[in-house]
């Protein structure tokens, strides 16, 4: 797979809605839980002119004790490795929050 682009950030941002909207499906589940999504998912997608692939991860949860979103966690840290871009959404109606700048610092990191 190549031109890949890696869908993050804090739980209930909208990732998942992004990525349907992207890939013409509705393949990602959509809800206003944080923790929805827990796998990543990997679809195709087209953008003026352009071809690549989208992969959805669940919300990152910064400094986390539970065993469920340290394996969010860890699968978002997969998808990072993996892209070529990394898409970091936030809530345009919250604005910035720490947790965001903890993850924008993550991903920094991350090169
Ligand atoms: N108003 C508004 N609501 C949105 C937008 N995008 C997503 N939502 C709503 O926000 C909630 C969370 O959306 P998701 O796409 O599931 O968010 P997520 O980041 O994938 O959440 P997790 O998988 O839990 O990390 C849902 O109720 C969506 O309908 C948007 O652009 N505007
Ligand atoms: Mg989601």
């Amino acid at each position: 797979m190549a031109n890949i682009v890696a869908i993050v950030g804090r739980p209930n941002v909208g990732k998942s809605t992004l990525f349907n909207r992207l890939t013409g499906t509705r393949r990602a589940i959509v809800m206003n839980t944080a923790g929805t999504t827990r796998d990543r998912q990997y679809g195709k997608a087209e953008w003026c002119g352009r071809e690549f692939s989208v992969i959805d991860t669940g919300g990152w949860v910064v400094n986390s004790d539970d065993t469920f979103e340290s394996e969010i966690n860890r699968q978002v840290d997969l998808a990072i490795r993996e892209a070529d871009v990394v898409l970091l959404v936030v809530d345009v109606n919250q604005g910035v929050t720490e947790f965001d700048t903890e993850v924008a610092h993550l991903l920094r990191q991350a090169k």
